[in-house]
C-alpha cells in the first residue's frame, strides 16, 4: 500500500472524533491535507465545527473547501488537534516541523485538550532523529545561532528555498539540525536549545500527543 493511501486511511479514521460544535485545530502538511478534505465532505453534509488552522496553507485550504476557520484568539481553547509528523516514536515523541509551520503547531497543541497525529507508516519510528530536527530562529539571531549549534556538534543547515532563506509564517527562519549521533535525553536537548536567545521553537514535541494514528496498507492502527 502507499504512502498516500496510508495517509488517507489514517486521516479518515482520525476525523471520526471530530463532532459538530466542536474547535477543531487542522495540521500542516500532505496527511493534514487528506484530513482537512474529509472534514470539508463533512461540513457539507451538515458538520458545524469552527476551526484553527496551523499554518497559511491550511488556513486557505480550508477555506476554499467551505470550513469555518477563525483565529486562536477567537477559539480560546480547541477540543481536538489532527496533525502529521515526521517522525513517531513508540513513546509518542515527535520530531515536527518538515513543513515549517512547527511553531503555530506547537501553540495550537498546547492549546487542545486532544492531539491527534496521523501518519503513513514510514513514520513510524523506534528513535527519533533520521529526520533533521527543525529549530526556529529570529533571523536577527540566525547566523550566530548556526555557530553555536556547530559547536554543539549538531551540524545545522539553514533550510533554503531556492536562492532565498526559507521564511515560515511568521516570516522566521528554520535551520535543520542532525541529532541522530547526540545521546542526551531528547527532554535535555530541547532545554538547551530553548535557553538559547533566538531560538522561537524546536520541532520536539515530546508531551503533547494524546493518540496516534498510523496507516498500515489497508489498515489504521490507533495507539492511545
Ligand atoms: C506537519 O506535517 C509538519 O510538522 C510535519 O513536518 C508534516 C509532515 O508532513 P506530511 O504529512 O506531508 O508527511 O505537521
Amino acid at each position: 500500500m502507499s504512502a498516500v493511501n496510508e495517509k488517507k486511511v489514517a486521516a479518515l479514521e482520525a476525523v471520526k472524533y471530530i463532532k459538530s460544535g466542536m474547535t477543531v485545530g487542522l495540521g500542516t502538511g500532505s496527511t493534514a491535507f487528506f484530513m482537512i478534505e474529509a472534514i470539508g465532505e463533512m461540513v457539507k453534509n451538515g458538520l458545524e465545527i469552527k476551526a484553527v488552522a496551523t499554518s497559511e496553507a491550511t488556513k486557505k485550504s480550508a477555506t476554499n473547501l467551505g470550513i469555518n476557520v477563525i483565529t486562536l484568539a477567537e477559539a480560546k481553547r480547541l477540543d481536538v488537534t489532527i496533525d502529521g509528523a515526521d517522525e513517531v516514536d513508540e513513546d509518542f515523541q515527535l520530531i515536527k516541523g518538515g513543513g515549517g509551520a512547527l511553531l503555530r503547531e506547537k501553540i495550537v497543541a498546547h492549546n487542545s485538550d486532544l492531539n491527534i497525529i496521523i501518519a503513513d507508516s514510514s513514520k513510524s519510528v523506534s528513535r527519533l532523529g533520521k529526520f533533521k530536527l527543525p529549530i526556529e530562529t529570529i533571523p536577527f539571531a540566525t547566523q550566530l545561532i548556526i555557530k553555536e549549534l556547530n559547536e554543539m556538534g549538531l551540524k545545522p543547515v539553514q533550510r533554503m528555498n531556492g536562492d532565498e532563506d526559507y521564511k515560515t509564517d511568521e516570516n522566521n527562519d528554520i535551520v535543520d539540525i542532525d541529532i541522530w549521533d547526540t545521546n542526551i535525553k531528547l527532554s535535555d536537548l530541547e532545554q538547551q536549545l530553548k535557553a538559547i536567545p533566538g531560538i522561537v521553537e524546536t520541532g520536539l514535541f515530546l508531551t503533547s500527543t494524546n493518540l496516534v494514528i498510523i496507516g498500515k496498507g489497508e489498515q489504521a492502527t490507533t495507539s492511545k
